[in-house]
């Protein structure tokens, strides 16, 4: 759809309801903008969790991989670490797809190991932002000569294109407990667009944060600093930015709390007075006291709901490697 297309889309659906015609930003990307309109006109409010990542957002994110409260990346790193020396030897894995490739740093823990092993051909990061990828690449062929690196840019929730070139075995790698973000319908379309590119020998490599005490999972979202809760209203910011959004951060607070029927994490930006914000091209968007915005979902997982997701897609789980306190898994799942 072009973005005159969706202006006229929603020109007309707010003439028939007798509203006035507000002209979109300038700058606004179309797909957000529509994203946006879908999302705060729903009786719950909800925004994607994609808009937390600008420049800022990253940043904020970096600092929540450091809290204390946060145990998924240290613990990630710690099973990457001790895991793939043995993993990508017995397995022969030649070439590495990431998909969301993050700050590379767990990226470099699984190239050492197939340096070592003695076959590492490609690496393929794929991400939304092409500038970072590029950085990245460029770093990594320095410091892994041999190596071609081949960053794709692609927003994976949308498309995943089989790599051209790659050698195979290759793992596919989703690591960081993302695929947590996405509601199951979705994680499962999203597995299956991995299952369709791999090679009967290739392999998924995923990270999956672990159901447990809730009192911990809650605090991981809820840090003394308030660095989540910059986190999450960073992205009202980015609709500012954006869309040219009229959003008050203070007039929101965090909230994030763990939701026992879907064992998931729900971050919410919370009104904390009735009030209202102009989005150019959507129009006022009305908030009551107390009324939220669903920012995020973070769904938790255990051995047995790992695999069904697996199936959904699939692909069968091979391979189940929690941490010893059993905070957080890597699995590997093959061709069925
Ligand atoms: C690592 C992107 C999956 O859901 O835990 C961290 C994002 N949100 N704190 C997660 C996040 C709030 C995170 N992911």
């Amino acid at each position: 759809m072009t973005e005159s297309s969706i202006n006229r889309w929603f020109r007309a659906a707010r003439q028939e309801r007798h509203e006035p015609v507000v002209r979109a930003y300038k700058h606004a990307n179309p797909r957000m903008l529509a994203e946006v309109a879908a999302g705060l006109s729903a009786p719950q409010k909800e925004l994607p969790p994609k808009y937390f990542y600008d420049h800022r957002g990253s940043e904020l994110f970096e600092e929540i991989t450091r809290l204390p409260e946060y145990y998924q990346t240290r613990t990630e790193r710690a099973i990457l670490t001790g895991w793939m020396p043995d993993l990508v030897a017995d397995l022969e894995i030649r070439a590495l797809v990431e998909l969301g490739a993050g700050n590379a740093e767990k990226s470099r823990i699984i190239l050492s190991a197939m340096v070592a092993a003695g076959h590492a051909d490609l690496y393929v990061p794929i991400d939304v932002s092409a500038s970072f990828l590029n950085q990245t690449a460029t770093q990594l062929r320095r410091e892994y000569p041999g190596l071609t690196v081949e960053p794709l840019v692609a927003d994976i929730a949308e498309v995943l294109d089989r790599p051209p070139g790659l050698s195979h075995p290759a793992m596919y790698a989703f690591l960081g407990g993302t695929i947590g973000n996405f509601y199951p319908p979705q994680a499962i379309r999203l597995l299956s667009r991995i299952r369709a590119a791999m090679d009967p020998q290739d392999r998924l490599l995923l990270g999956v944060d672990l159901r447990k005490d809730i009192a911990r999972i809650e605090q991981a979202y809820n840090d003394t600093r308030g660095v989540t809760a910059a986190f999450n209203k960073n992205m009202l910011l980015v609709l500012n930015h954006e869309l040219g959004a009229s959003f008050d951060t203070a007039l929101f607070t965090h909230r994030a709390f763990y939701e026992t029927v879907n064992h998931r994490i729900e971050m919410h930006l919370v009104a904390s007075v009735e009030h209202e914000v102009r989005i150019p091209g959507i129009g006022m968007v009305r908030f009551a006291q107390g009324e939220t915005i669903r920012t995020e979902i973070s769904c938790k997982h255990d051995r047995a709901s790992t695999g069904e997701l697996l199936e959904s897609a699939g692909l069968r789980l091979e391979t189940w490697r929690p941490d010893p306190r059993s905070l957080f898994a890597l699995v590997v799942g093959a061709a069925t």
